[in-house]
């Protein structure tokens, strides 16, 4: 096997990146309400058939996508190359449910990853462990035919073995066919859970992450193949939180760090969903994306394209608010990590090298005191702007002080304008 370089190498790019942009795009996109929906609806191979067949997207511009995405302050990009109903945006030589096989008739992938890397993004591949059209994928308790005797009896032969030489075989695919690849995204591990559950010993785990390290050797691997976490080559390199804010770090394994993504949604969805309401708006993006940063993570964002291959306005528009702040802001969020100082309440910090930015989430009246910074800033200003923001050192012996009597020596304060600054949510940059 190749050298392989430690998880800090490895990962250097992938934290300083900070934010990167998640792609579901699949036939389900046409049934616009889910990725899960054939799962969710118990939909038979028959009824979900004419996504497929009518799979058509005509609009399709990878080159817009790396665009909107770039200009979101976004530098990495993760495709669902298969989700768990199985049907493939590559050209797989291992099986005709494939984009080359609808009316589109061709490969997606070759084409995203040549925009996305022409414009500066590194790229990964998301592939599903769990497929619901595999002819020797044995029916579990995720799959759409759970409940239903007759066919769960039909299928009792199914060889997951035979179904995992197709998995790795896929793999070898992507990771042969596409250049160089950055960062696997497998998806998910369910040992235990309910009939003919899987994990690592369905899939063969371990010998899928040695191939996957033998032939890009720099790549980035996620948890889900149920293998150990940050401890060598054997075991993961990152975390992958889904739809939550970690309330902590979240990174230490066996008493080392980790890196880890929390991957987010737009509107609750991966894949398209058209009627979908629950759109979060930009203010809450950028909320979600510095406090991310502030507690040491990455953000994964995703966007489900419609059935024509365009993202829709309403995605567009979300892409454009937090796009529009990150422009701003991007010395507090991509390089900076988490910081060891305890910032006051409703704020954030977020940290790069020696500067530390002071993210404000409710503004106060007039003050802001900052705990054991007296002495520690040269400088202070709003980071959008980069206009002064006036600092006091409090000093108990200083008459003038009076009205910031009972603060703790050693506290720095901050004189803030009465309205705040029209930006999602003001940082301050200490110097
Ligand atoms: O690809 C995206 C999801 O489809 C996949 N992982 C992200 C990145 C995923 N989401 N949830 N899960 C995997 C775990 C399964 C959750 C479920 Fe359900 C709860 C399956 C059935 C009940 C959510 C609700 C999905 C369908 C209904």
């Amino acid at each position: 096997m190749s050298e392989i370089a430690s998880l800090e190498e490895r990962s250097a790019w992938f934290t300083a990146d900070r934010f990167g942009l998640f792609v579901h795009w699949g036939v389900y996109a046409a049934a616009a309400r889910h990725e899960w929906v054939r799962a969710r609806e118990k939909l038979t191979e028959e009824q979900y058939e004419p996504y497929f067949e009518h799979f058509d997207p005509d609009l399709h511009d990878p080159v817009k996508w790396a665009e909107d995405a770039w200009n979101a302050g976004m530098r990495y990009f993760v495709i669902t190359t298969k989700h768990h109903d199985g049907f493939c945006l590559f050209d797989s030589e291992l099986t005709d449910y494939k984009a080359a096989s609808t009316p589109y008739g061709r490969d997606l992938i070759g084409p995203m990853v040549e925009a996305f890397r022409a414009r500066g993004f590194k790229v990964g591949f998301y592939y599903s462990l769990i497929d619901w059209h595999h002819p020797e994928f044995p029916v579990d308790l995720y799959h759409p035919q759970r409940d239903d005797a007759d066919y769960i009896k039909a299928t009792e032969g199914r060889d997951v073995t035979a179904y995992a030489d197709y998995l790795h075989g896929q793999v070898r695919e992507l990771l042969t066919n596409y250049g160089r690849i950055d960062l696997m995204w497998f998806d998910f591990s369910y040992e235990g859970r309910g009939f003919n559950a899987k994990g690592p010993k369905e899939w063969r785990s371990a010998e899928l992450m040695a191939m996957c390290r033998e032939l890009q050797p720099h790549i980035l691997i996620n948890n889900r193949l149920g293998l150990g976490i940050g401890q060598g080559p054997d075991t993961a390199d990152f975390t992958t939180p889904e739809q939550v804010q970690p309330p902590g770090h979240e990174n230490e394994f066996a008493g080392s760090a980790v890196p880890w993504e929390a991957c987010q949604t737009l509107n609750g969805s991966w894949g398209y969903d058209r009627d979908n309401l629950d759109w979060k708006p930009p203010g809450m993006l950028v909320r979600m994306l510095l406090d991310t940063v502030s507690k040491g993570g990455n953000m994964l964002l995703n966007v489900g394209p419609t059935g024509r291959g365009e993202f829709d306005p309403r995605a567009r528009d979300a892409l454009a608010g937090v796009g529009e702040w990150m422009r701003l802001h991007e010395p507090a969020i991509r390089g900076a990590g988490r910081s060891s100082f305890v910032p006051p309440a409703d704020c954030r910090y977020t940290q790069r090298g020696n500067r530390l930015y002071l993210h404000i989430l409710s503004w106060p009246m007039k003050h802001l005191h900052l705990a054991g910074l007296a002495g520690k800033v040269a400088y202070a200003r709003f980071l959008h702007d980069h206009s002064e923001v006036k600092r006091v050192e409090y000093n108990p012996a200083n008459p003038f002080h009076n009205h910031l009597k009972g603060l703790p020596e050693g506290t720095l304060t901050l004189s803030l304008p009465t309205v705040a600054p029209a930006v999602e949510v003001p940082v301050v940059e200490l110097i």
